[in-house]
């Protein structure tokens, strides 16, 4: 076999099969061209020719990580609004006072897209360096048109920017704009910009805030079936501060993924089992929230949904620029195993991406996105806060 580089001596969780991490000892990992050529136990790779042969020396090698929800392109600072809830104002308050996603909103809109890539750019280096090589980018800043196309492109630029994958997702349905009418706003979004974003490929699919202090479920399902129409996935923030029945609404749609999940029902947890919508669990909202409810894990094992786990990254509800700590707090928070957590920032966060079948395991044909860590046992990975066990991160074969 001829390859152009070869990772062996290492031990491999692959995550890929039905069931379990699919670990293998004595492992190795070939790549050639950028996508995977070989990955399973050394002895079965028949006569490796490769032009370059690293030695892991028994590293554990996943996937590359996988953030598969956040608001990572904004501008503007809104750690003022950590001081106001120390002193006792509630997100609510500050909403209502003109601060919370309003505040991101003007600060975004005055941004050039050169302006919206220069601040995203270190906190996308902060994923980078504990091992991503895939990431989801909302919009939902901008509330209009013009600004909602700017910050698809700047997040289209961090792809070009930095050896890492990026999948925008269009969230013009995140506010009624300051001021604005809303059933004008949601016919500017399925109208103008919807149209203008799927002839320019902007976006790979199409995310609402389903919540009673944002948009109903008439609402979004009017966007959704203009998604639909433009042949775009969707994806649903769903019964994060109460149950709206948003993750049955996402089933109906046949979302890629539903996301939060706080409130969701038995029901919600089934319908979306029925239609394998993926569950994205985000413990950052919630634990600077300081909310008490959690998602109800029980239910979607249950009933079979693969439940992601990615940092909602934004200004607001959940400044957390690490996916490791997510997963710790998915796991000590809501009860999620370390089986379960790397799962969730592998396999089905690729597949509540709709990209099952190019990264989010170690298979051939997937692209070689891998991340090497100076690991003893794979737990270390999630119980550990603070700066990666990562030996090395590789993205495309390099
Ligand atoms: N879920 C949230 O918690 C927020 N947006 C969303 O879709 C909050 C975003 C912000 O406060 O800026
Ligand atoms: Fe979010």
């Amino acid at each position: 076999m001829q390859v152009d580089r070869l990772w062996r001596n290492a031990r491999l969780a692959t995550m890929a099969g039905s069931s379990g991490l699919g670990i293998v000892e004595r492992g190795a990992v070939a790549a050639k061209d950028g996508r995977i050529a070989f990955a399973g136990a050394e002895a079965d790779i028949s006569n490796p020719d490769a032009s370059e042969t690293i030695d892991c020396e028994g590293r554990w090698i996943t996937p590359g990580l996988i953030d598969c929800h956040t608001h990572l392109v904004f501008a503007g600072d809104r750690s003022d609004e950590f001081e106001r809830r120390l002193a006792g104002e509630s997100y609510a308050d500050i909403a209502r006072a003109g601060g919370g996603i309003a505040a991101t909103v003007r600060a975004t809109r005055e941004a050039s897209e050169d302006m919206l890539l220069r601040a995203a750019l270190p906190r996308l280096d902060a994923l980078i360096a504990e091992g991503v090589t895939t990431i989801e980018v909302k919009s939902g800043y901008g509330l209009e048109t013009e600004a909602e196309l700017r910050q698809l492109r700047a997040a289209r630029r961090l792809g070009e920017e930095r050896p890492v994958a990026v999948t925008p997702t269009y969230l013009g349905a995140h506010a009624v704009p300051p001021g604005g009418d809303r059933t004008l706003y949601v016919r500017s979004i399925i109208e103008e910009a919807l149209p203008r974003i799927a002839a320019e490929s902007l976006a790979a699919a199409v995310d609402a805030f389903h919540e009673t202090i944002a948009f109903t479920a008439a609402e979004t399902t009017a966007v959704f079936d203009a998604a639909r129409r433009h042949g775009l996935a969707v994806k649903l923030h769903a019964d994060q501060l109460a149950d709206n029945g948003g993750a049955s609404l996402a089933a109906r749609f046949s979302a890629l993924s539903a996301d939060h999940l706080e409130y969701t029902s038995e029901e919600g947890a089934a319908a979306m089992g029925r239609a394998g919508t993926v569950a994205v669990i985000l413990p950052g909202a919630f634990y600077v929230l300081k909310e008490t409810r959690k998602p109800p894990v029980e239910a979607f094992r249950r009933h079979g949904v693969p439940m992601a786990v990615a940092t909602d990254l934004n200004p607001g509800t959940s400044p957390i620029a690490s996916l490791r700590l997510c997963a710790h707090m998915a796991c000590t928070f809501f009860g999620l195993t370390v089986p379960e957590a790397l799962l969730g920032m592998t396999r089905h966060a690729a597949r509540a991406l709709g990209g099952l079948d190019r990264i989010g395991t170690l298979e051939p044909g997937k692209a070689c996105d891998l991340a090497i860590w100076d690991v003893e046992h794979l737990a270390e990975i999630v119980a550990w806060i603070g700066p990666a066990p990562l030996h090395a991160r590789v993205w495309r074969g390099m």
